[in-house]
């Protein structure tokens, strides 16, 4: 792959390398070369060199690591945990070395060394431990706590695989296990004196101890938790957290008597029964084994994760009643859910507290983000398993249920509905405890992830909750990382910001409003369009290598990247790109906007549908890519395997982001954030953020199409046959015909039958009801792309005007309005000296 060189973010341009820093960073990265890999320069491979590099570095971060953690405790600041079971942190090389200010130096020693720092970048594997757009969060959040100097860490699993691989084979997906931890980690430390027990089944006793509601727990089986610690660097290298993954083994690994005998299986059962808890980011919940094996994997990182922090609190407060002031918990999405449960047996079974006022310190301690209003996505679990799993939590969710249901009937006497509503187990569709209602009781906030969906929140699934905690639901606007999605991902851009906007824009984003003034200066416009020429040319090239795909960089470079899902639709945007196929071969002369229709994405193994999207899209390619007719005005091409770094080198290269979910489901979006940041013209609906995006950007530089959010409810009531507009629309009609008949399959002319039958009867999603609007859009995109100062000066805008997306903004108003934490402003006076 194609990467950018890389320049020094800081110190300034121009500033002479210290000679005596250089030759000590040479001297440490031969030193982990000899005695940390064991190998000679001579013999070390390019492997080698990422390795001893990076651990030369880790040393430099762990220095300021320790003094966080010493200067956090002994000022007895109050800590957050943000628990979740995705982390999609991608590599950490170069964002670290950036951070640490050490990017440029390690580049010149390493390139003294006779080795390039761009090659060994892609040495390292990423680390893929979430699924989207959720694990990917915690992640830009983990840096901007670290950032902001607000003591954390982040709880999570340490997988064995992450997330799938994508090859696509003959069009169609196919997953493979992702081995990245197959050549080591050098960033984490295994701490093999942090252990907990995480224990699961079994029997309950009750202890008549005068109304407190304690239990004893028997469990039947027994899980050991080991943690491993990443540092987590934040800008200027001011603060360094924990991000603690625990990975599970059995107490008992061998069972001598058996392997003795030879049978080698049955001795080591208990341990692959425990190990099989972190052994992959958790696919598809459809065996009732895996649902299973979730709800274990969920309950082992929460369990860990509270002894963990307990332990910690207690060692500096001395006991539990200040849990509240000193910590704050956040759960991420519903996984998490059981710290509710599993706080309030800690403190009600086994640090004797009254069940009212561990409640009260339960609620005060957590707080939870919800992320998705999709009623498949909001998890329950049968009641049968979880007494099976976990007999003194089902308990303890009985009794908070009686207490809660009990102010359900004091707000609302004698509703029968509005209580199953707000109830913790779900009657009707077999028994299920509720795990949104869960969170959402036990936590004294409770947030949506951009101003829609947290209203929408209010008004539909937590409606009934709302009315009986009103207050609890706020707004916390997602937000993404600048260094890594701009800095790093965009050096060529930063820089042409940093000589128009000043070296302070490194640090506190609002300075690209200075932008503002130079959007139409011709010079300036020249400049930044270079910039997007040379990210398009790399871009360019990584289509060429992996597809064979010849695109040109002066085209619109059209992107769509994110989950392949069908409120996401892809689909849409394949049904354009036919249309608009099927006009230029219509019209071959005429004066078309020469486009390349950019995807990439992942569908989750069992989700067929999505699979088949994946599979028409490049089918589509074939024919398009193939066709002599269109002139090469149009390009198709699918780039499998869509993770952090692919994104780093799609999102600066882009003309065009494709937002276009269906009005009302997609709770934010933070691609919209990362591709607007780097200039590129939004085309989305009124839905998630892009509201808020319109909002910031002005509504002349980003175009909204399509339904909104309640247009949709209506017509979704009104029953979704698409036949009229489908029989208004001649292209829609054509194009889906064309789908439908296998003009794009012609061995397989059935294969998109069962695509065209929901465009046309079912249409849940709006495709077929969105279509015109969409495509009139994209024409009008066209005309705009054809006036170039007009484009760029809007393309200048977007990057000028998203300061308030960044991930620091959003961890500043939890921390003030919900985590109850100081933060620090971001210096650029750094200390070296703490290194020593
Ligand atoms: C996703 C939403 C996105 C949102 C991210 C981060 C899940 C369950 N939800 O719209 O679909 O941007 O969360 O909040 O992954």
């Amino acid at each position: 792959m194609q990467e950018q060189s890389f320049q020094p973010n800081f110190p300034a341009p121009g500033q002479p390398i210290d000679e005596l820093a250089l030759s000590e960073i040479k001297g440490a990265i031969l030193a982990k070369l000899r005695l940390a890999i064991g190998k000679d320069a001579g013999m070390a491979t390019r492997h080698d060199w990422y390795q001893a590099a990076a651990l030369a570095l880790r040393d430099r971060i762990v220095h300021r690591w320790l003094s966080a953690e010493k200067r956090s405790y002994d000022a007895g600041r109050k800590r957050v945990y943000y628990l979740s079971l995705e982390f999609l942190i991608g590599r950490l090389f170069t964002d670290a070395l950036n951070n640490m200010g050490l990017l440029n130096i390690f580049e010149v020693a390493l390139g003294d060394l006779g080795v390039s720092l761009p090659e060994l970048r892609k040495c390292e594997p990423d680390a893929a431990l979430g699924n989207g757009g959720l694990g990917r969060l915690a992640a830009c959040f983990m840096e901007s706590m670290a950032t902001l100097s607000i003591p954390a860490i982040g709880y999570g699993i340490r997988y064995d695989y992450g997330l799938f691989r994508q090859i696509i084979n003959q069009g169609w997906q196919q997953e493979y296990p992702d081995e990245w931890l197959g050549f080591g980690n050098p960033w984490e430390l295994q701490r093999p004196e942090v252990v907990y027990h995480v224990h699961f089944g079994g029997g309950v006793e009750h202890v008549d101890d005068k109304g407190r509601d304690r239990a004893i727990w028997h469990p039947a089986e027994t899980v050991q938790a080991i943690a491993y610690d990443t540092p987590i660097v934040g800008w200027r290298g001011q603060h360094v957290n924990a991000l603690r993954l625990w990975s599970a083994r059995s107490p008992d690994p061998l069972k001598l008597d058996a392997f003795n005998t030879g049978d080698y299986v049955s001795a080591s059962a208990e341990q692959a029964r425990a190990e099989a808890i972190c052994k992959f980011l958790y696919p598809n919940d459809e065996s009732p084994a895996g649902r299973e094996l979730r709800l274990r994997q969920e309950y082992f990182f929460v369990s860990a994760s509270l002894q963990d922090l307990v332990k910690r609190h207690l060692t500096s407060d001395g006991q539990l009643r200040s849990l509240a002031m000193k910590v704050a918990v956040q759960l991420n999405d519903t996984h998490p859910s059981l710290a509710v449960t599993e706080l309030m047996r800690i403190l009600v079974d086994l640090h004797n507290f009254r069940w009212d006022e561990a409640w009260k310190i339960t609620v005060a301690t957590l707080s939870y983000t919800n992320h998705t209003l999709l009623p498949e996505a909001l998890e329950t679990w049968p009641v049968e398993l979880f007494e099976r799993l976990l007999p003194r939590h089902l308990e303890i969710i009985y009794r908070i249920n009686v207490q809660h249901l009990a102010l359900a009937e004091a707000r609302c006497p004698g509703d029968i509905d509005f209580r199953a509503s707000v109830s913790l187990i779900d009657e009707k569709s077999g028994r299920r405890v509720r795990m949104g209602q869960l969170a959402f009781v036990g936590s004294h906030r409770i947030n949506g992830v951009s101003a829609m969906h947290s209203d929408l929140m209010r008004e539909t699934v937590f409606h009934d909750l709302n009315h009986l905690y009103p207050g609890r639901i706020t707004n916390k606007t997602n937000g993404i990382t600048f260094r890594r999605w701009l800095m790093l991902a965009n050096p060529k851009l930063t820089d042409l910001l940093r000589e128009a906007c000043g070296e302070a824009v490194l640090d506190d984003p609002t300075q690209l409003s200075l932008l503002e003034a130079r959007a139409s200066d011709v010079a300036f416009q020249q400049k930044f369009r270079a910039v997007k020429h040379h990210n398009k040319m790399a871009l360019a090239r990584v289509i060429g290598e992996r597809l064979g795909i010849k695109v040109d960089p002066n085209a619109l470079f059209d992107v769509q990247i994110k989950r392949i899902h069908e409120y996401k639709r892809q689909l849409l945007n394949i049904i354009e790109t036919v249309a608009l196929y099927q006009a230029i071969k219509d019209n071959p002369n005429g004066n078309w906007v020469p486009r390349v229709k950019i995807f990439a994405g992942k569908a989750a193994a069992s989700y067929r549908y999505a699979k088949l999207i994946i599979k028409l899209i490049n089918d589509v390619a074939e024919v398009v890519n193939n066709d002599p007719a269109i002139g090469g005005k149009l390009k198709v091409a699918f780039l499998p395997d869509y993770n952090v770094s692919l994104a780093e080198v799609i999102i600066p290269a882009a003309d065009l982001s494709e937002q276009i979910s269906t009005a009302g489901m997609e709770a934010s979006g933070t691609g919209n954030m990362k591709l607007a940041l780097n200039g590129a013209i939004t085309i989305g609906t009124l839905d998630g953020a892009n509201i808020e995006i319109r909002d910031h950007v002005g509504a002349e530089n980003i175009a909204i199409f399509g339904m909104e959010a309640g247009d949709v409810m209506i017509r979704r009531k009104q029953g979704l046959d698409a036949a009229d507009v489908i029989r208004r629309s001649p292209q829609l009609s054509r194009a889906i015909t064309s789908i439908g008949v296998g003009e794009f399959s012609p061995g397989d002319p059935g294969r998109f039958e069962s695509i065209a039958h929901a465009l046309r009867y079912l249409d849940h999603y709006m495709v077929s009801a969105d279509f015109d609007s969409y495509y009139e859009t994209q024409r009008g995109i066209d005309a705009r792309w054809q006036v170039v100062p007009a484009w760029t000066r809007a393309s200048i805008l977007n990057v000028a005007r998203m300061a308030w997306f960044s991930s620091d903004r959003t961890i500043r108003e939890y921390a003030e309005e919900i985590w109850n934490v100081p933060v620090n402003p971001i210096t650029p006076s750094f200390q070296e000296a703490e290194d020593q």
